[in-house]
């Protein structure tokens, strides 16, 4: 068993405990590295600012953490972001990764078009093990990093990652405009929790 696997075999065992006291709505974080993964769970849950995140080192593996938020108990997985993580996740860990959830956000660098098509195979494999293991659960992309975008182009990138997503075929995928330095995030994840 890799290290890895170890490591999510014991929060498995956990996280059964924590079922049985109804503990925790579990949240999956994908996106490529350096898409700012990290970065919005530490704004939005743990109360950093913005502006702290540059300092943030690449995450290792697959990194789990308990929070309360707003009332609710949440179970939040953040994937790194380098390609052997996102294997991991979805090949050796797909079960243990993608069962149970409540929302998977998929996040895109809106100011990195050339990793689109790269992000696109990701996602749809994401729809893929979420279909599987959790259909009930909702999937959101954010298109993050919108204040890198000139307020003109942000429709037309929107468009764009709409269109190389094929999101209209999956009329149950919402696609949110992110930045950690706008109130827009907070918006997004709210409305992804029905807050
Ligand atoms: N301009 C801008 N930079 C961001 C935003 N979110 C994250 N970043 C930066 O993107 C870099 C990578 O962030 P990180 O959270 O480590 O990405 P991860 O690899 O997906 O976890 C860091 O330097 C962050 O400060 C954002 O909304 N706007
Ligand atoms: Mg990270």
């Amino acid at each position: 068993m890799s290290y890895l696997e170890n490591e999510i075999a014991d929060d498995n065992v956990l996280i059964k405990d924590l079922d049985k006291r109804e503990f925790g709505s579990k949240l999956l974080f994908l996106g490529l590295a350096q898409t700012g993964k990290t970065s919005i769970i530490q704004v939005v849950f743990e109360n950093k600012s913005p502006e702290t995140t540059s300092e943030i080192p690449a995450t290792v593996g697959i990194s789990r953490k308990l929070v309360d938020f707003s009332d609710i108990s949440l179970n939040i997985y953040d994937v790194g972001g380098q390609i052997t993580y996102l294997e991991e996740a979805f090949v050796d860990l797909r079960e243990s990764i993608f069962s149970r959830i409540k929302a998977l956000f998929f996040v895109v660098d809106t100011s990195r078009q050339e990793d689109f098509e790269t992000a696109k195979m990701y996602f749809r494999r994401a729809i893929g093990n979420l279909n599987e293991y959790s259909p009930e659960g909702k999937i959101f992309v954010l298109a993050h990093k919108m204040d890198l975008i000139p307020a003109e182009e942000r429709e037309k990138a929107i468009s764009s990652i709409t269109e190389i997503f094929e999101l209209e075929d999956y009329s149950e995928v919402e696609i949110h405009e992110t930045s950690i330095y706008e109130e827009t995030l907070m918006d997004a994840v709210e409305k992804a929790l029905g807050i």
